[in-house]
């Protein structure tokens, strides 16, 4: 089995963050592993609180993972301090990591700062070479870049300087444009415009955490970069398109719907609930 690693925050609330990573690697087959960066108290409606996980339990957990197992690629989530970067660039480098997927998170949907200006510095420079991909939305673009992004020639500009700074593939996602939800992945100097439906669905808690997850999923199962992401933005298009409702606020996508509509819909309802167990009857003599 191909195995995936999500170095990330953990969302209480089970729709953003590791919680969303493991789902989704789950979902594709992969066997997921974790070293989380912080514990948050969240639910729908908002973020109540951040807890940095201690430098050193950061360390051991990715020790622990390397010098056992291998992942076949590497999420990178959210990382709140400088010291969680350059923990992290260290063992990442130490190891040889394979595949890594880095969504640049700064903030959450509900506009919770995760991360301070100075920070988004020591990620570009110490984690931005070491990936494969980078998946910015338009606002951690801007704040990657200094720049204003308001069409697709801003979004091309962007990713160009983002790819001609650090020389990682760029996934540039356009879901906040006004024009349409078009992605863009720049990598070697070429724009590859990829296609987005927009979907009518308020509920969007964890959509860049699973898109990111699913990349590195994608990855792990040997795919090409272009085939992961476009598989990826598949993924979770049918994830949004469930229209699940949970919550009183922003609520969290429905991971589980391959599933269900996948291999256990083949076998009848719950297909694994329906194995027969055998049940013998022998008469006993007292
Ligand atoms: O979607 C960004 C994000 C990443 N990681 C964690 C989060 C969130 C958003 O809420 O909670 C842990």
């Amino acid at each position: 089995m191909k195995t995936g690693l999500t170095i990330a925050g953990s969302d209480s609330g089970g729709g953003a963050g590791i919680q969303a990573d493991i789902k989704t690697m789950t979902m594709y087959g992969v066997f997921a592993t974790s070293a989380i960066t912080a514990l948050t108290a969240q639910n729908t409606t908002g973020v109540f609180g951040v807890w940095e996980t201690p430098p050193e339990v950061l360390e051991s957990q990715l020790d622990c993972i390397f010098t056992d197992m291998r992942p076949d690629a590497v999420k990178i989530g959210m990382l709140p301090s400088e010291e969680s970067i350059r923990i992290t660039a260290e063992r990442l480098k130490r190891y040889q990591a394979a595949h890594m997927v880095l969504d640049p998170v700064m903030a959450s949907t509900s506009g919770s700062v995760f991360m301070k200006e100075q920070t988004v510095k020591a990620l570009k420079e110490q984690l931005f070479p070491l990936a494969e991909v980078v998946t910015p939305n338009l606002s951690e673009a801007e704040a990657l870049t200094g720049m204003r992004i308001q069409g697709k020639g801003d979004m091309e500009k962007a990713a160009g300087r983002i790819y001609e700074d650090w020389h990682c593939a760029v996934l540039l996602k356009g879901g906040h444009l006004r024009e349409n939800a078009d992605d863009l992945l720049y990598r070697k100097g070429r724009a590859f415009w990829l296609p987005g439906r927009r979907i009518d669905n308020p509920n969007t808690h964890g959509t860049g955490c699973t898109l990111s997850s699913a990349i590195a999923s994608g990855l792990a199962l040997g795919m090409e970069l272009c085939e992961a992401v476009i598989q990826a933005k598949r993924y979770l298009t049918g994830a949004l398109e469930q229209r699940l409702n949970l919550g009183m606020g922003n609520g969290p996508l429905d991971h589980m719907y391959s599933m269900r509509n996948g291999l256990w819909k083949k076998t009848g309802e719950m297909g694994c609930m329906q194995t027969k167990i055998e049940t013998r009857e022998r008469k006993v003599k007292i």
